[in-house]
C-alpha cells in the first residue's frame, strides 16, 4: 500500500488513469478540482482525452461536460480541449485552447461569479453532477482527504458526485496537512446561517475533506507538478501602477481612512496585480493581511520580507520558481497560511464585513468608469469574471487598474463605453493606469468622466475621448451620464476593421 493511502479498503481501489478515465461515459458531467493552476488532476484528464480522440477516430461521438474551481493545466483544459471533447464548461477558464474553441463557437461557456458555483450546484441549477475528479496530497486511515494546492469548488463535487475518482498526488507535499479549513457549515436558505469568520486567520472548518467511501470508485496514484507559467517581470507600466496604488493607499493612511497595517488585501490574477504586490514589499505598510482568493508569487514576497502577517485564499497561483519555493519549506509557510473553499474565500458576507481592499485588473473601462473584464471586443471572451465581481461590489475600496493603451498602441483601455459590462461603475471606486489614479468615490457619472481622462487615459487618445465627452454633454438625449448611442462603440469597430482605435488621419 502506498504510504499517501493509508485507509486499506480504499487502497485496493487503486487503478491506472486509463481505467479510471473509463468510468466516464459520453455526456456525463465530470466535477474536476483545480483553481487557477493548482491541484488539478493531472493523469486522468489526460487519459479521458486520448479516449475522446480514439472514440472520435472510430466515428463515435464523445464529449463531456466539465465544472471546475476555476483554470487548471494544460493536462485538463488543454488536452480535452484539444480532443474536442469538452461540450460545456464553467465557470473560468485561461486555457488558450480552450479559449479559441469557446471563441469560434464550438463550446459552451458559462462564465459565473466564483463564489457562486457551489451554492448554485446544491440549488441544482446546473444539473446532476455524475463525476467528480480531484486531486488530493493523501488519504488518511481514516479515509479522511488532505487536499492538495487548490480546495475550489472540491467539497462540493465531492458531497454532489454520485461517483468519486481520486488522483493522490506523491508531488504534493505532505506538509501540506493542517494548512486548508473546510467548512461544512453552509446551507440553502431558509436555512442560512451567518458565515463566522471576523478576522482572515479564523479556522472555522476542518483541516481535511470528507467523502462517502462508497462512492469512491476509483484511485490514481501521481507525481506530476502543478503547471503554471511564470509572471513577466514588473515593466516601467507595472511599476507605475503600482507606484500610483502604493501613493493612494498611504494618503488613505495618512487622511485616517485606513489603518496603518491597511485592511485585508484581495489581489486579482496576471501580471499587474502580481507586481503591486511586489511593489508592495518596499512600501510602508507593516502587518498586512490577505483574504484573498490566490496567493501569488507577490504574497509569498510579502510574506517573506516580513509585511505579510498572513494570507487567506482558496488556492496557490504560483510560477514554476515560487512552486517549488512553497514546496521545499511548506512547514514554515503552513502557520500562515489557510486554503478554504472558494465559496468562503469569496463569500461576499465575509468580504464586506472584514472590509477588503480589492485590486483587480480589467480588459477595459469606460469614461465613466463601468469595467470590462472579459470580453475582448465585446464578445472574444479572454478568461472570465472570476472572483472580481465578488470582491469588487463587496470590498471597502475596490481598485482596478490597467496599462492605459493594449496591443502596442491600438488600443485604448479608456473608451467612451465599455463594449460588454463586468463591474457597473457603482462597485469601481478607483481606476489606476501607469498615466495616473482616478478617485471616483463620491463623484457624479460627469465628474468621473472628467477624472478618468485626465488621469487614466493615454495621451494619444485623450483628446478623442474630451471631444466625444464635450459632444455628449451638449448634445446627449440626457446629460446625467451624456452618451451619444450611435458613436459610443464605434472605437470598437474601427478597431474590428482597421486594427486600430485611432481614427484615419
Ligand atoms: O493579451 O496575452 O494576447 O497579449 O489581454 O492582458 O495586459 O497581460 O493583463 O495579465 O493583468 O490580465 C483582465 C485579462 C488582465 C485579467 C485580465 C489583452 C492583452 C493580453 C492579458 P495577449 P495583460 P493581465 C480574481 C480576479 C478577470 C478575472 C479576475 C482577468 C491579455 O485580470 O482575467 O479579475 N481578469 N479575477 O493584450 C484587447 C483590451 C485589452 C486586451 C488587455 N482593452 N483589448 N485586448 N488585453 N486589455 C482571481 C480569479 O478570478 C481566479
Amino acid at each position: 500500500m502506498s504510504e499517501r493511502i493509508s485507509d486499506p479498503r480504499l487502497a485496493a481501489r487503486t487503478m491506472s488513469a486509463a481505467d479510471a478515465a473509463a468510468l466516464i461515459e459520453n455526456g456525463m458531467t465530470v466535477g474536476m478540482s483545480g483553481f487557477t493552476g493548482s491541484g488539478y488532476p493531472k493523469a486522468v484528464p489526460m487519459a479521458l482525452a486520448a479516449r475522446i480522440e480514439a472514440e472520435h477516430a472510430a466515428g463515435r461521438p464523445m464529449r463531456v461536460r466539465v465544472w471546475t474551481g476555476a483554470s487548471t493545466g494544460p493536462e485538463l483544459d488543454g488536452a480535452l480541449a484539444k480532443a474536442d471533447g469538452i461540450e460545456f464548461r464553467l465557470p473560468y477558464n485561461s486555457d488558450p485552447i480552450a479559449r479559441e474553441r469557446i471563441n469560434r463557437g464550438e463550446m459552451d461557456y458559462l462564465d459565473m461569479h466564483l463564489s457562486q458555483v457551489a451554492p448554485m450546484a446544491w440549488q441544482g441549477f446546473l444539473g446532476p453532477l455524475d463525476v467528480a475528479v480531484v486531486e488530493v496530497t493523501a488519504i488518511r486511515p481514516d479515509g479522511a482527504l488532505v487536499p492538495s494546492s487548490s480546495v475550489g469548488n472540491n467539497k462540493t463535487w465531492l458531497d454532489r458526485a454520485k461517483k468519486v475518482i481520486l488522483e493522490v498526488n506523491r508531488w504534493q507535499n505532505p506538509a501540506l496537512e493542517g494548512m486548508h479549513d473546510i467548512y461544512y457549515g453552509t446551507a440553502l436558505p431558509p436555512h442560512r446561517v451567518p458565515i463566522p469568520i471576523v478576522r482572515p486567520d479564523d479556522r472555522i472548518g476542518e483541516p481535511t475533506l470528507s467523502c462517502d467511501p462508497d462512492k469512491i470508485v476509483a484511485i490514481v496514484e501521481t507525481d506530476a507538478s502543478d503547471r503554471n507559467l511564470p509572471f513577466s517581470p514588473p515593466d516601467a507600466t507595472a511599476h507605475a501602477i503600482a507606484g500610483h496604488l502604493i501613493e493612494f493607499l498611504r494618503h488613505e493612511v495618512a487622511l485616517g481612512r485606513l489603518p496603518a497595517s491597511l485592511l485585508p488585501l484581495q489581489s486579482g490574477v496576471g501580471n499587474i496585480a502580481n507586481a503591486v504586490l511586489t511593489g508592495l514589499v518596499d512600501g510602508p505598510f507593516h502587518d498586512l493581511t490577505a483574504y484573498t482568493e490566490v496567493i501569488q508569487d507577490g504574497m509569498l514576497d510579502l510574506l517573506d520580507a516580513g509585511r505579510l502577517r498572513m494570507a487567506s485564499a482558496t488556492a496557490f497561483s504560483l510560477s514554476p520558481e515560487a512552486a517549488l519555493r512553497i514546496n521545499a519549506e511548506m512547514d514554515r509557510y503552513r502557520s500562515r497560511m489557510i486554503l478554504r473553499p472558494q465559496e468562503i474565500s469569496n463569500h461576499p458576507e465575509v468580504i464586506r464585513r472584514l472590509g477588503c481592499i480589492a485590486m483587480n485588473g480589467l480588459i477595459e473601462a469606460d469614461i465613466y468608469g463601468n469595467v470590462n473584464s472579459t470580453c475582448v471586443m465585446g464578445s472574444r471572451i479572454q478568461n472570465g469574471i472570476g472572483g472580481s465581481g465578488d470582491f469588487a461590489r463587496n470590498a471597502y475600496v475596490s481598485v482596478f487598474m490597467t496599462p492605459s493603451t493594449a496591443k502596442g498602441g491600438a488600443i485604448s483601455a479608456i473608451v467612451p463605453q465599455v463594449a460588454h459590462v463586468d463591474h457597473i461603475l457603482q462597485d469601481v471606486a478607483v481606476l489606476v493606469t501607469e498615466q495616473g489614479l482616478a478617485d471616483l468615490r463620491g463623484l457624479s457619472p460627469r465628474q468621473r468622466a472628467s477624472l478618468i481622462i485626465e488621469r487614466c487615459a493615454h495621451p494619444a487618445y485623450r483628446d478623442a475621448l474630451r471631444d466625444y465627452f464635450d459632444r455628449a454633454s451638449r448634445t446627449a438625449y440626457g446629460r446625467h451620464a451624456p452618451s451619444l448611442p450611435g458613436e459610443a462603440l464605434s472605437w470598437h469597430q474601427r478597431y474590428i476593421e482597421t486594427g486600430s482605435m485611432q481614427p484615419a488621419l
